[in-house]
């Protein structure tokens, strides 16, 4: 391995995100808008540019037309220095198919690696909530002598049967000697049974390997050919599999509170709790620090305004992230989340809310313990997430939590 290994990114963003219904209707899971001004793969693009990766792909499939427009306008790069992130749509390279699973995606997508003729790949996914310097990762990864390095955190035992499951032989607390992917009934850790150390999706390996291991696994017509179901085990049966402890990655700026900040945002509810941790004044994950930015588009309209309605009711925010562009007018809104160009009217009442981005609240109107997705438009004194029975019967999609979620441009009535 050279002193200076080149390092090549492909982002897995092809996934559909059934989970996030009806959020991802329309939409690819990593274009699912987050954080009032931001995609969910802006997170995985800042990382790996933060991490100095300058050539990146994003694998895309699954309704890839937004994702394919926010990630060509936002990342932009310049040709100088060979610098790009480039989606890459699948293009049946290998015959007359979509891609299968991950690992398939990556085998039709193997004329990018020989173009480049990189010494690492960095394999990461597009849904998730975080901050991490690859670089600890890459240095890690050439430390440990493995051909594949998974990032791990240590996660609730009852969530297991939603990650792959990692499990570290002692002698060296590097090398992985089993990997499970999705698992019912894993075993706990032996100094936490309460806990198992999942993979986060995040991958490093030494470029030949990766191409021997999903040509490999092309051939075999049992395989998934899902990269934590059959690539990772294939290196782990090799006992060429390592594990990187996330809880090493340190991020300049960050606070003991956001240090080790990662969230799966599958789920509604986890997607809803994510936005939650951006806005307490002390942030569970802060947004602010500049000096590992998360960056998204930039977005060409007027400030945020807060004003008096008619009759002198006041515009405020309190707990809250407000996006450009957007007018809150006599509007109370408190602990939410609001997107660009959104409009809110007198004596209406926004809390423990997301709102995406050209939403419309009425005047008198209230939303409570809800996510409005785009275009969404609540006529005077209409209320959402205050009566779940009436949110069933309109038709809106209630969690177990009682989160009430509102689709694209769904009109909402009195
Ligand atoms: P999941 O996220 O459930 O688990 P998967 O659905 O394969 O696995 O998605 C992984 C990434 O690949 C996502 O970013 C997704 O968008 C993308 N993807 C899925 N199918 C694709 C395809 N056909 N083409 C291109 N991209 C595709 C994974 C790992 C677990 C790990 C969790 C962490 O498999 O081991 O614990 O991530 O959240």
């Amino acid at each position: 391995m050279p002193a200076a290994p080149k390092v090549f990114g492909i982002i897995l963003a092809g996934g559909e995100g059934k989970r996030l219904m009806p959020l991802t209707v329309d939409r690819a899971k990593p274009a699912v808008p987050f954080g009032g001004q931001y995609r969910l793969i802006d997170f995985a693009i800042s990382n790996l540019l933060n991490s100095g990766l300058r050539q990146i792909v994003v694998l895309t499939q699954y309704k890839s037309h937004s994702l394919d427009r926010h990630v060509s306008q936002t990342w932009r790069m310049s040709a100088l220095l060979n610098s790009y992130v480039a989606t890459v749509p699948a293009q049946q390279r290998l015959g007359k198919r979509w891609f299968s699973g991950s690992a398939d995606a990556i085998l039709q997508s193997l004329n990018l690696i020989h173009d480049e003729k990189p010494d690492i790949v960095a394999v990461i996914g597009a849904d998730h909530v975080y901050r991490m310097d690859f670089r600890q990762m890459i240095d890690a990864h050439i430390e440990s002598g493995a051909r594949a390095t998974v990032a791990g955190i240590r996660q609730p035992i009852g969530l297991a049967d939603q990650f792959g499951v990692i499990d570290v032989d002692p002698a060296d607390s590097v090398t992985i000697r089993e990997f499970l992917e999705k698992p019912q009934n894993p075993t706990g850790l032996a100094d936490s049974p309460n806990e198992v150390l999942a993979s986060m999706g995040n991958y490093v390996f030494d470029a030949d390997a990766l191409i021997e291991a999903v040509e490999t696994d092309g051939e075999l017509p049992t395989s998934n050919h899902d990269m934590g179901g059959d690539i990772i085990p294939y290196f782990v049966g090799r006992g060429e599999a390592a594990v990187y402890d996330f809880l090493r990655n340190a991020i300049a700026g960050s606070t003991p509170r956001d240090r080790d900040y990662w969230r799966d945002v599958g789920t509604i509810d986890s997607f809803f709790d994510a936005h939650m941790d951006l806005i307490s004044t002390l942030p569970i994950f802060n947004l602010y620090n500049m000096d590992w930015p998360i960056q998204s588009q930039a977005i060409n309209s007027p400030p945020a305004k807060f004003v008096r309605d008619s009759v002198g009711r006041m515009g405020n925010a309190i707990d809250s992230i407000v996006s450009l562009g957007s007018v809150l007018s006599g509007t109370h809104l408190e602990r939410s989340v609001v997107g660009p160009w959104t409009l809110s009217g007198g004596g209406s009442t926004i809390t423990d809310s997301v709102l995406f981005d050209h939403v419309q609240v009425g005047a008198g109107a209230r939303v409570h313990r809800a996510i409005l997705d785009k275009n969404v438009a609540l006529d005077p004194g209409a209320t959402v997430g205050v009566d779940r029975e009436r949110d069933l019967a309109r038709g809106f999609t209630v969690t177990d939590s009682g989160i009430t979620v509102v689709g694209k441009g769904v009109h909402v009535e009195q």
